[in-house]
C-alpha cells in the first residue's frame, strides 16, 4: 500500500508566517495519488515533536522538505538527519534554491536521499512512483540524486510548465492543518496580506543571482485570469485584503500585468511584486498608471550599483545603467509608486583599493537616488557567492581562494549563518573596514529614511531617529553609529533585507 507524505517548511521567520507555497504547490502535484500532512516550522513551537509523532504513526514513510539558505537549515539539517537514525526507512527529498545549488553537500551528507532541482510538480510524483514500483530514476528530470556506483546523477531538466494547468493550490486543506487567517499578515500593504506565487523562474541570467542556475533564463507566468480567480477566491473565503506576489520577477510581461491590474482594480486590494528596472522602463505611461490605479504600491527592482562596468561584470550591464536607475526612481514618483531599489556592495574588485572605492562611489550614488526621490525605499546587502559554475563571476571568486563549506552541518555554524543572511560575506576580498563601513552606512540611512515597511514606528518615533541621524548623513560620518543603533534595538527596527520583504 502506498504510505503518506510529510511536507515541512523549516522555519524562516519569527513573526508575520507567509502561505508556504513552496510546500503547497508540492502537496498539490500529488494530492490526487498520495496523503499528505504539512509541518509548518513558522507556526509550531516545537515542530520536531509534530514530525515525530506523525513518524511513529507509521503512516509516513516519505519526508518532503523545502529548503532556502539561512535560517531554514537551522531546523532542516539536524531534523533530517534524526530521522535518518530514528526513522531509517524514511526517504528524504529536499527541494528548494538551497538544495540545489548545493546539491553535493546535500547529497553527501548521508541524510538526504533525492533533490528535486527546480519545480517539482511533475518530477516529484514521478520520484515517489518510482520508488514505490521500484523503477529507474533516470528518466524522471529535475533530479539529482546519488546512483549504485557512487555518482552523483543529474537528470535533465524539464521544460517549464503550464502554470493555467497545474492544480489548485489546496488552501482550503491548509486551512485544516493551519487556519489561513495564520498566514494573512498585517503588512503595511494590509491587515491580511496574502503571499502569492505567479511565476516560474527568470529570463535574465545576472551573474551573482541563484536563480540563474536552476531556470537558465527561463520564464513563466500563469495567466492573468488565472491569478486574478485564485486571489479573488482567497479574498471571498478568508478575507485577504492585500497582496504580496513572491515570483523572482513578477513584471515580465506588460500585456500580462496591465490586464491582471485591470481586473483586479475593482476589488480594492494593495499589491507589491518585484521587477527589472531596464524592464519597468519600457512600460508605457499608461500602463504604469494603470497599475497605481489597481492598487500597485510599491514594486522591488534590483538596482545592485551605479557603476556601469560593475553592472556589467552582474550581466546587468548593456541595458540597465547608474542613469537610467535614477531616472527611473524620479520618473516612477510622477505616479506615486514607491521604488523599492536593492543594491548588492562588495562585489570583488581587481585590488583592495578598487573595492573601497567602489563602496564609497555606491554610498554616494545611493545618496544621490534618495535626493529625487526620498520615498525610494533602499535595501542593501553585501555580495554572497552563489555557485553559478562555468560563469565569468564564479570563476573570479574562487581564484580568490573563496570556498563553500563542504560538509552540509558546517551550513549552520554562525559566520554560514550570518553568510546566508548576507550580512558576512566572508569574501577573501572584502575586509571588515570595509564591512563596517557599509553596516554602518545602512544604520545611518536607516534612521534617516526609516523603511515604510516598518508599521510599528509611529510618526513620533520616526522623527526622533530622523532628527539623530540627520547630522550623520548630511556630514558623511558613518562611523560608530552608536545612538542611531539604540533606537533601532529598543524600537526593533525592521529590516527587510534580513527578515524578508
Ligand atoms: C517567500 C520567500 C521567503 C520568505 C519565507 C516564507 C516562508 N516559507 O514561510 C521569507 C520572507 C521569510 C524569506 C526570507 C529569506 N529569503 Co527567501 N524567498 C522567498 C521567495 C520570494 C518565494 C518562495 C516561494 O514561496 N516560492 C514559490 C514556490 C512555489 O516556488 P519554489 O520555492 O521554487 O518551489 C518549487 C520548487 O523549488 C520545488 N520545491 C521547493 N521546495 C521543495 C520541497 C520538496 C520536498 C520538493 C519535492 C520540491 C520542492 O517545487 C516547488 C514547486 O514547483 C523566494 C523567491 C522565489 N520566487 O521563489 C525567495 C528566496 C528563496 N529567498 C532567498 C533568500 C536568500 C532569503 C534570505 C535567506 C535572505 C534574504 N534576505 O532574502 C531570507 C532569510 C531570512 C529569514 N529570516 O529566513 C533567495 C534564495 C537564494 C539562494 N542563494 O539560494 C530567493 C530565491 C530570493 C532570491 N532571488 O534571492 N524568503
Ligand atoms: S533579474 Fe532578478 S531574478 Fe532575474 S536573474 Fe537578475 S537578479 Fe535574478
Amino acid at each position: 500500500m502506498k504510505k503518506g507524505v510529510l511536507l515541512f517548511n523549516p522555519r524562516a521567520t519569527n513573526s508575520n508566517a507567509r502561505i508556504p507555497n513552496s510546500i503547497l504547490q508540492v502537496a498539490a502535484s500529488i494530492d490526487d495519488q498520495y496523503s499528505w500532512a504539512i509541518v509548518d516550522g513558522n507556526l509550531e513551537k516545537d515542530p520536531w515533536k509534530k514530525i515525530e509523532a506523525y513518524l511513529s504513526s507509521g503512516n509516513y514513510n516519505y519526508f518532503g522538505c523545502t529548503v532556502m539558505p539561512g535560517p531554514q537549515l537551522k531546523e532542516a539539517i539536524p531534523f533530517s538527519k534524526k530521522i535518518r537514525e530514528l526513522f531509517p526507512n524514511t526517504t528524504i527529498i529536499w527541494g528548494g534554491y538551497f538544495a540545489s545549488n548545493q546539491y553535493k553537500t546535500c547529497l553527501h551528507s548521508g541524510f538526504v536521499d533525492f533533490i528535486i532541482n527546480g519545480p517539482g510538480d511533475h518530477s516529484f510524483p514521478a520520484l515517489l512512483n518510482a520508488i514505490e514500483n521500484k523503477s529507474t530514476f533516470k528518466d524522471i528530470k529535475n533530479l539529482i540524486y546519488i546512483d549504485d556506483e557512487s555518482n552523483i546523477v543529474k537528470t535533465a531538466k524539464a521544460e517549464l510548465l503550464d502554470l493555467d494547468k497545474l492544480p489548485a493550490l489546496p488552501y482550503d486543506k491548509l486551512n485544516e492543518f493551519y487556519p489561513l487567517s495564520k498566514y494573512l499578515c498585517k503588512t503595511y500593504l494590509g491587515k491580511k496580506t496574502i503571499a502569492y506565487h505567479s511565476s516560474f523562474g527568470c529570463p535574465f541570467t545576472c551573474s551573482f543571482c541563484a536563480v540563474v542556475p536552476i531556470y537558465n533564463a527561463r520564464w513563466k507566468g500563469k495567466s492573468a485570469k488565472g491569478i486574478y480567480d485564485d486571489i479573488l477566491h482567497i479574498k471571498q473565503k478568508y478575507g485577504g485584503d492585500s497582496l504580496e506576489f513572491h515570483d523572482n520577477n513578477f513584471f515580465v510581461s506588460e500585456k500580462r500585468t496591465v490586464e491582471f491590474a485591470k481586473l483586479i482594480a475593482p476589488e480594492k486590494i494593495t499589491w507589491w511584486g518585484e521587477a527589472r528596472i531596464d524592464t519597468l522602463n519600457k512600460y508605457t505611461d499608461e500602463s504604469l498608471k494603470i497599475l497605481r490605479d489597481a492598487g500597485c504600491k510599491m514594486i522591488f527592482f534590483g538596482a545592485e550599483t551605479g557603476n556601469d562596468e560593475v553592472l556589467k561584470q552582474m550581466d546587468k550591464g548593456g541595458t540597465q545603467t547608474g542613469a537610467q536607475i535614477i531616472e527611473f526612481a524620479e520618473r516612477l514618483k510622477k505616479f506615486d509608486i514607491i521604488p523599492e531599489y536593492s543594491f548588492v556592495l562588495g562585489m570583488p574588485g581587481d585590488n583592495e583599493q578598487k573595492v573601497n572605492k567602489q563602496i564609497d562611489e555606491d554610498i554616494e550614488f545611493i545618496k544621490k537616488i534618495k535626493k529625487v526621490n526620498p520615498d525610494t525605499e533602499i535595501i542593501i546587502y553585501i555580495y554572497s557567492p552563489v555557485p553559478t559554475e562555468g560563469s565569468e563571476l564564479y570563476e573570479t571568486v574562487i581564484s580568490s581562494g573563496f570556498k563553500f563549506p563542504e560538509k552540509l552541518e558546517d551550513w549552520i555554524s554562525p559566520q554560514w549563518e550570518k553568510f546566508d543572511l548576507r550580512k558576512n560575506p566572508l569574501t577573501p576580498w572584502l575586509k571588515p573596514y570595509m564591512i563596517d563601513k557599509i553596516r554602518n552606512f545602512e544604520t545611518v540611512l536607516n534612521g534617516k529614511y526609516p523603511s515604510c515597511s516598518d508599521i510599528r514606528l509611529t510618526p513620533l518615533k520616526r522623527k526622533i531617529i530622523k532628527t539623530i541621524s540627520s547630522w550623520r548623513y548630511e556630514s558623511g560620518i558613518y562611523a560608530f553609529p552608536k545612538e542611531v543603533r539604540f533606537f533601532h534595538r529598543i524600537w526593533k527596527y525592521r529590516q527587510p533585507e534580513t527578515e524578508g520583504f
